[in-house]
């Protein structure tokens, strides 16, 4: 009898403030919410409120700008102001965004640069406390092993600030939105569903929804069906006090596959903008991304080649939004 595990829908939320007493418990549940969901949220992560508000605030007013202004700070492509469009193949979204270079030596250009680099620095350090809590939850004898890609100088870590526009037509998306109702019309995305390809991501958003991720059953191990299943979509309630923490594709590969790269997307239809400030952690381009050896056993074969970041990122760019990258690196 064919039988998949199911799993408890409640997201996992992580509570910092029980660090550094309950360090070795906070490690263990920040793996299970790595291994099960790819995704957690992190309560009292000790970023000052006033970093949070000043980017917050310079954001707002920066897409209020005029569009012919706002342009002056394009194309994203590799850095600046982007609208509608999403990467190099044709990916649309119904949004406008900044997107910056985030390396410990990269400087904005932005006229908010302050306020960008004060929340980078913030936000980069509770990445590396995250990886290293990971590390330590995986028995890796190097507790650096992961915070030390997304800390070096040369990391090709990047920033950016998500503005959905209100939609005029709201429409009331369930929280387990799969099933659809006749009447209601298509949802409007925001951002497609995707998985993001760095490491390690660290999302804050305002108190407006939209960001749902994908919850794909865990499979027994006796279960020999190859097909992909299909995913139950789960909305992340909105909390500004918050951050939203995904694990990426490169993460899935260093992990060997133990951790699980979350595909997400955002919905689009709510009545009050939604902004949402992300970091992605990345490694150096010429940083060799391989499984971990502690993670390869006889049980737990190795799953991908050996790649760089800036091979990998080449991959990246040559593919739709919604495309399964890391599969290009799988061992035969
Ligand atoms: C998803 C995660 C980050 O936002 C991003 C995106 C990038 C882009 O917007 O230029 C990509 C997308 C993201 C993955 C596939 C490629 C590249 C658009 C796209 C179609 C900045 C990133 O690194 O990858």
């Amino acid at each position: 009898m064919r039988r998949k595990k199911t799993r408890a829908l409640g997201i996992p939320r992580i509570d910092l403030s029980l660090l550094p007493l309950d360090s070795s418990k906070l490690s263990k549940f920040i793996v299970e919410a790595c291994e099960e969901f790819g995704f957690f949220t992190v309560a009292n992560h000790g970023i000052p409120n006033h970093i949070i508000a000043r980017m917050e605030g310079e954001g707002v007013e920066f897409f209020a700008k005029p569009a012919s202004e706002k342009q002056r700070a394009g194309p994203p492509t590799p850095f600046g102001y982007g609208c509608k469009n999403i990467g190099f193949n044709g990916d649309k979204g119904e949004l406008e965004y900044i997107l910056m270079e985030a390396n410990p030596a990269s400087k904005s250009a932005l006229s908010f640069c302050c306020a960008v680099n004060e929340y980078i620095e913030a936000v980069r350090k509770l990445a590396c406390e995250i990886l290293e809590l990971a590390a330590e939850g995986l028995w890796v004898p190097d507790k650096s092993v992961f915070s030390k890609l997304i800390q070096d100088v040369n990391s090709d870590s990047c920033f950016r600030i998500n503005h959905y526009p209100p939609s005029t037509t709201t429409t009331s998306t369930s929280p387990f939105s799969n099933s659809k109702s006749p009447n209601s019309p298509p949802p409007r995305v925001g951002f497609g569903e995707h998985s993001d390809p760095q490491i390690l991501t660290i999302l804050r958003s305002n108190d407006v929804p939209g960001l749902q991720i994908c919850c794909t059953p865990a499979k027994d191990d006796d279960d020999d069906d190859d097909d992909e299943d299909e995913g139950l979509w789960i909305s992340v309630p909105p909390d500004p006090s918050q951050f939203c923490v995904f694990v990426g594709d490169a993460f899935q590969a260093l992990t060997n596959g133990r951790f699980r790269s979350v595909r997400h997307r955002v919905l689009a239809n709510s009545a009050k903008p939604r902004m949402s400030t992300i970091f992605f952690g990345a490694p150096p381009l010429n940083a060799c991304i391989s499984p971990l050896p502690h993670l390869v056993s006889r049980h737990s074969p190795i799953l991908y080649r050996p790649f760089t970041w800036g091979e990998f990122k080449k991959a990246v760019y040559s593919t739709r939004l919604a495309d399964h990258r890391l599969d290009l690196f799988k061992c035969p």
